[in-house]
């Protein structure tokens, strides 16, 4: 590496080094921790031949999966111009008008997002999104958005995946410069479970427009503006992107009853998020509440209340929501959120190629090559196959979602939660008593991260076999969650209406909850002085970006940096081998960088020795490669 640091001096190749050239350059001696992505991408493939992937619980082994078909296109076509070239010409207030002025009903495809959140525990890697990214984005360039990170992405990719969620946003960035991509994020949130530094946020919003974010979709777990409006304000401020202020449905604006989330109450949210500055509004119906008459009565009064465009976001848990985009539609709303056939239904959104067809020949058609949205869809219907671990056993739609009224994305997560729990068996009860919470919390807005506290508080529960009346009557004795802790602390922000006092006190005992912005109470981060700290301490050929996953996640960024050192870059790797790990005989190819491809075939795995180490044997690009791995079984 010597000689390679000596030829990257200019002075050097020039031939003008002179006597003093070595100790002038002490560069030349800073040697990088050589990579052999060849080797670490074996050691990787050897471990899981052997092991299986940590994260792979429960393996089928009758499994087949049938190869996916990539949509064809053509290649060498320039991409067709989009959204995301119109936002460049225009910029987000004339964009946000042009929306509002357009007649046919725009589309979002959450397929890359939300759809494998809700559906897969957002287990999605980018391998699969890579290879028809493009060939999307050139077939269906009228596409409104692509939500493609944000939410549960960035830990997921991290944590389990073993991915850079910045990565993945730059490669998708790459692949469709054409369409606006969209993440979620969390207000003053982020993409976390807590409130953390303003400046955080704001570094982070900065970071993400650069990387290739176009639509922030801001919303506030408990539809606080006082989380929404500052990020509302960081898009404008520090972006050239579009600010989509969202407020989360909850409740029945129809049921006469319910007196809390009223139309009048969603009303006012909406024009707050209007004079916070947001560009486009959401109605985030994260759990698939808004009934289809609903729909009617929310959009056409917010047609009348609001200047700025609205996009419709449901989950199709109870397999009425094509029913209540047809009314949103017939009452004027702009885009609604599909995922494609394959990756749509159940707990993910309504079904992109169905809702197309719903609407072909209507005065409002936005005409897509229905033949390219379905091959793309059988696509995704193998790919999903790979994934079959972390389907969520969900058969069916179920219309119980009107009592439990529990977010598509957090239903799988909690049912495997419960299943590794111990307490699979008593799911039914975890969703009678996610209702039951959500009436002792005093009827809140439940998405991450409070649904996460109401469902902690459900398990809880139910592991515990408290009722309501002792959770109300016995309180004192009971150490609650943690989660449940900082609830009613405040530290996720204040709910309508307030906090159930006398719970708030049991769940508290002496502790003084806020009742301004948790914000507000944390520290700025200095950002020059710990970036430098965290390169000292983790690596110095560290990003800004891996400094800010670790603001975020820090346990989660040092456990995938400590894999990547080991393993290296692993996202290349076809799904199958990633999850399951390659069989005797089986051969694949991998890409670990632009034109440099490894050959690799699985020949042999020895017996474990008295150490526990067995040797699997791998050929190579054509050479015999042999890795010891400790057999953890
Ligand atoms: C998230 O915050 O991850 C969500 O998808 C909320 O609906
Ligand atoms: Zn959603």
């Amino acid at each position: 590496q010597f000689l390679e640091n000596l030829i990257s001096v200019p002075e050097f190749v020039q031939g003008k080094a002179t006597v003093g050239f070595i100790q002038d350059h002490p560069e030349l001696f800073k040697f990088k921790n050589r990579l052999d992505r060849g080797t670490k991408t074996l050691k990787f493939l050897a471990d899981i031949a052997v092991n299986g992937n940590p994260d792979v619980t429960s393996i089928n082994p009758n499994a087949r999966f049938e190869k996916p078909i990539i949509p064809t296109f053509d290649q060498t076509a320039p991409y067709p111009k989009g959204t995301k070239d119109l936002l460049t010409e225009l910029g987000p207030e004339k964009f946000a008008e042009w929306l509002k002025n357009e007649k046919k009903i725009h589309y979002t495809d959450t397929t890359f997002r939300d759809g494998h959140q809700s559906l897969l525990a957002t287990r999605m890697r980018t391998y699969d999104m890579l290879k028809v990214a493009e060939g999307f984005a050139k077939s269906h360039p009228q596409t409104f958005s692509m939500e493609v990170w944000g939410g549960a992405t960035f830990d997921v990719c991290i944590r389990f995946l073993r991915e850079d969620p910045w990565k993945r946003l730059e490669l998708l960035r790459a692949a469709v410069p054409n369409i606006l991509l969209q993440m979620l994020i969390r207000g003053c949130n982020g993409v976390g479970y807590s409130a953390y530094p303003d400046n955080l946020i704001e570094s982070f919003v900065e970071k993400s427009w650069e990387k290739g974010v176009d639509i922030f979709r801001i919303f506030d777990s408990l539809n606080w503006m006082e989380n929404i409006a500052p990020c509302i304000d960081m898009v404008r401020k520090r972006t050239g992107g579009i600010a989509e202020g969202a407020l989360c449905y909850t409740g029945d604006i129809l049921d006469p009853k319910k007196t809390k989330y009223t139309l009048k109450y969603y009303l006012q949210l909406a024009k707050d998020l209007e004079n916070a500055g947001a560009h486009i509004l959401a109605i985030k119906d994260m759990s698939g509440l808004l009934k289809p008459y609903a729909a009617t009565e929310l959009v056409t009064a917010l047609k009348d209340t609001i200047k700025i465009p609205i996009h419709l976001h449901t989950h199709d848990t109870s397999s009425l929501q094509p029913a209540t985009y047809l009314k949103a539609i017939e009452a004027g709303v702009d885009v609604v959120d599909c995922a494609l056939g394959a990756l749509s239904g159940l707990t993910s959104q309504p079904n992109f190629n169905a809702v197309v067809e719903m609407m072909r020949f209507h005065a409002r058609e936005n005409a897509y090559d229905i033949k390219s949205l379905n091959q793309h869809s059988t696509y995704w219907e193998a790919v999903r196959e790979y994934y079959y671990p972390f389907e969520s056993g969900m058969k069916a739609s179920s219309a119980e979602v009107f009592q439990h009224e529990i977010p598509g994305g957090q239903y799988s997560n909690l049912k495997g939660q419960a299943i590794a729990l111990g307490l699979g068996e008593r799911f039914e009860m975890i969703k009678e008593r996610y209702a039951e919470v959500n009436e002792l919390f005093g009827d809140i807005v439940k998405v991450t991260p409070s649904s996460k506290v109401v469902g902690d508080m459900a398990q809880f529960m139910v592991s515990n076999n408290l009722s309501k009346e002792d959770v109300l009557y016995k309180g004192e004795s009971i150490s609650f969650p943690e989660s449940v802790i900082q609830f009613f602390q405040g530290e996720i922000g204040q709910p309508a209406g307030g906090f159930p006092a006398q719970l708030q006190k049991i769940v508290l005992k002496d502790k003084q909850p806020y009742d301004d912005r948790p914000n507000k109470h944390l520290p700025s981060i200095n950002f020059e002085k710990e970036f430098e700290a965290f390169k000292q301490q983790f690596g110095p050929d560290l990003q800004f970006t891996d400094f800010l996953s670790y603001k975020f996640y820090p346990k989660v960024f040092e456990e995938g940096l400590k894999f990547w050192n080991e393993y290296g870059d692993v996202s290349s790797i076809p799904t199958k081998y990633f999850l399951y790990g390659m069989k005797l005989g089986e051969e694949t190819t991998i890409e670990i960088a632009p034109g440099k491809t490894l050959l690799v075939r699985l020949l042999s795995i020895s017996p474990a020795d008295e150490h526990g180490l067995r040797t699997v044997f791998f050929k190579l690009n054509g050479q015999t490669r042999n890795i010891d791995v400790l057999d953890k079984s």
